[in-house]
């Protein structure tokens, strides 16, 4: 190493609970041999030179500075723009413990594969050291992490998607354990690249990809897949979902947890603007999280939910003033724009944003309108502090966390799924999450339409067999548990012309005041053996116009229909094998016997 190691802790830390810091940091440094060490420090200071070296070496593009002060747009490699499923392991010594629905490699040969890739990988380059803590700093459900990285930009966005720097190293100080991540972004090479996995040895490791999921180590690597497996250990769930605070009239506010697989608009419901008539009246939605939602029993047997990210990193693609008038509120200044277009005059844009049209597409080349492909990235993406959020929710930084009223499970389903429908327990409910679908859309597959199941919206991020996952889900039924009702909904039903009968967005507000006016037992339902749904009269429609076909298809029971899906999700179920929960093959064979 050239040059000295900045912002290192002082050398009587190696007596300290930093040791175990110090020496992984100096072990990874003996295997990658950067030229230099940064610790982070998270300061203003330290972010401007950082931003100012990737201005100056095309990192980062500076946008229109009137109308985009302090924003900027990164181009990532043309092979780097999402996620790899394929190229991501869980690394347990047991594969059943892995189980089904993850890769699996034994954690000596994970080890050895990508120590092997990491070996002298950062020559020339600088290491970034990032303590980083998910959750508000001085929370008990916060967990703290510290990811190594030879990436800048990684250290930008983790800057603004978690708690990153002193206060954090002070809370690892304190506590002793974090999170280990490693992360190069090696030679971009796709037959390169594994984001691996070790939750035993609360270890991740991640080479060839400078995307955001594989390489903002403290998202889904540490917050879902890491902290699924602790929190099934530690007895609290972590969980792919988004919170919101629904605030009547009276000045009471319900807390709602909701999973969605991709392309169902969970970003748009967290920050969603109630309908006119309901603003009037004094309702109003606060955002505390568009993701991710750990929570865990408190004292009085509710669940208690914090977000553990700072920010959001948010695809842009569909985000608009009709979609979502808070996000883009949210992004008008101190932004980082990945893989979007700019338009003439310098500003981020994407499909679906407004009738301008582009200048210059996600790849850096002129806008070719007649070839027909889109100028951003389908999965092209915004990182923003929560706190630029108008609806950010005061109570997101409560070390508390705040109370669940109702978990809310949903899909993309043109045909048989009803608006909304109430669990009748919990167990009930765990099976409605287990058994959730969701149909493709373009962006995420090519193939339209295709019904995949994605248990709780969890399928690419549980960090352990889903059988022993749904079992921990049922767990929390017990003596003196105070838990969420649990919902699910389908915004996206259709009618026989293919147009969709429910108008979504604002209009949402309405079935979430049904379902806390369900938990304050203020609405009524009709019960049927797939739930409880709302009859039209329970669920406020004013303003709104329905035929007869919609008011079938939003409320209505398909009992043919249902009895073919219970007999898919039994099917389902039953490719998790032996440790699949009995309760829950139960409850599936319960409703099949109803239904019949
Ligand atoms: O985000 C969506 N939500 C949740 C909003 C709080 N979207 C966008 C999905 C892609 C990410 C929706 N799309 C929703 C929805 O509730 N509903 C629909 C389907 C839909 C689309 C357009 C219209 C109505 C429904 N109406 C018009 O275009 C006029
Ligand atoms: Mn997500």
């Amino acid at each position: 190493m050239n040059k000295l190691s900045q912002n290192a802790p002082a050398k009587d830390a190696g007596r300290s609970k930093l040791a175990a810091l110090n020496a992984w940091v100096a072990e990874v440094a003996a295997l990658t041999r950067p030229d230099s060490i940064h610790w982070c420090d998270g300061s203003d200071a330290e972010n401007d030179a950082l931003i100012a070296q990737m201005e100056a070496d095309g990192t980062l593009i500076r946008l229109n500075t009137e109308t985009h002060p302090r924003s900027w747009l990164h181009r990532s490699h043309p092979d780097d723009v999402a996620r790899v499923e394929h190229l991501t392991f869980v690394c347990t010594p047991q594969q059943d413990d892995a189980g089904p629905n993850n890769h699996w490699m034994p954690p000596a040969d994970g080890h050895a594969k990508m120590d092997a890739l990491f070996d002298g990988c950062m020559a020339g380059r600088t290491m970034y050291v990032i303590p980083y803590c998910m959750g508000p700093i001085d929370s008990p459900l916060s967990r703290c992490g510290v990811e190594i990285t030879d990436s800048p930009y990684v250290v930008a966005n983790m800057r603004i998607m978690t708690r990153m720097g002193a206060p954090s190293l002070a809370r690892i100080e304190r506590e002793g354990s974090f999170v280990k991540g490693l992360h190069s972004i090696g030679e971009l090479d796709p037959n390169r690249r594994f984001i691996m996995h070790f939750p035993e040895e609360l270890t991740i490791k991640s080479y060839g990809s400078g995307y955001g999921g594989n390489a903002l180590l403290g998202k889904k690597c540490h917050a879902l897949r890491i902290a699924s497996y602790q929190a099934k250990s530690e007895g609290w769930l972590a969980e792919h979902m988004l919170i919101l605070g629904l605030e009547n009239p009276q000045g009471e506010t319900h807390y709602i947890a909701a999973a969605f697989p991709s392309a169902c608009g969970k970003t748009n419901l967290a920050m969603l603007i109630p309908p006119e008539g309901y603003r009037k009246d004094g309702w109003k939605v606060w955002t505390i999280g568009d993701d991710i939602c750990w929570m865990r029993p408190g004292a009085d047997g509710r669940l208690y939910a914090i977000n553990p990210e700072a920010g959001f990193f948010g695809v842009a693609p569909g985000t608009s003033q009709t979609s979502n008038p808070n996000a883009l509120k949210t992004i008008q200044h101190d932004t980082i724009f990945t893989n979007v277009a700019v338009t003439g005059d310098n500003q981020p844009w994407w499909e679906g944003l407004d009738k301008r049209e582009p200048a210059i597409d996600w790849r850096g080349n002129d806008y070719d309108f007649s070839k027909g492909t889109p100028a951003a990235h389908p999965n092209s993406r915004f990182t923003v502090s929560a706190k630029q959020c108008p609806s950010y929710s005061p109570k997101a930084e409560d070390p508390q966390g705040v109370p669940i009223s109702a978990i809310v499970f949903g899909g993309r389903r043109a045909s048989l799924v009803p608006l909304v429908f109430e669990a009748r327990d919990w167990a009930h409910g765990v099976l409605v999450g287990a058994a959730m679908g969701s149909e493709t859309t373009a962006a995420a597959t090519g193939a339209v339409g295709v019904m995949r199941r994605d248990p709780m919206a969890m399928k690419p991020f549980c960090g352990y067999n889903f059988a022993d996952y749904f079992s921990h889900w049922l767990s929390f039924d017990k003596p003196g548990a105070k838990l969420p009702k649990i919902f699910h909904v389908n915004w996206f039903r259709k009618g026989d012309d293919g147009r969709f009968l429910w108008p979504g967005f604002g209009d949402n507000l309405r079935v979430l005041e049904w379902m806390i006016k369900r938990v304050t037992g203020e609405a009524g339902a009709q019960e049927t053996p797939i739930g409880n749904l709302p009859n039209v009269e329970d669920l406020n429609v004013a303003g709104l116009e329905f035929g007869n076909e919609a008011r079938d298809k939003l409320f209505g029971f398909d009992q043919a229909g249902w009895r073919a899906e219970f007999e898919s999700i039994g099917e389902y179920l039953d490719g998790y094998g032996p440790r699949m929960p009995q309760l829950l093959r139960k409850e599936q064979q319960r409703i099949t016997e109803a239904l019949n």
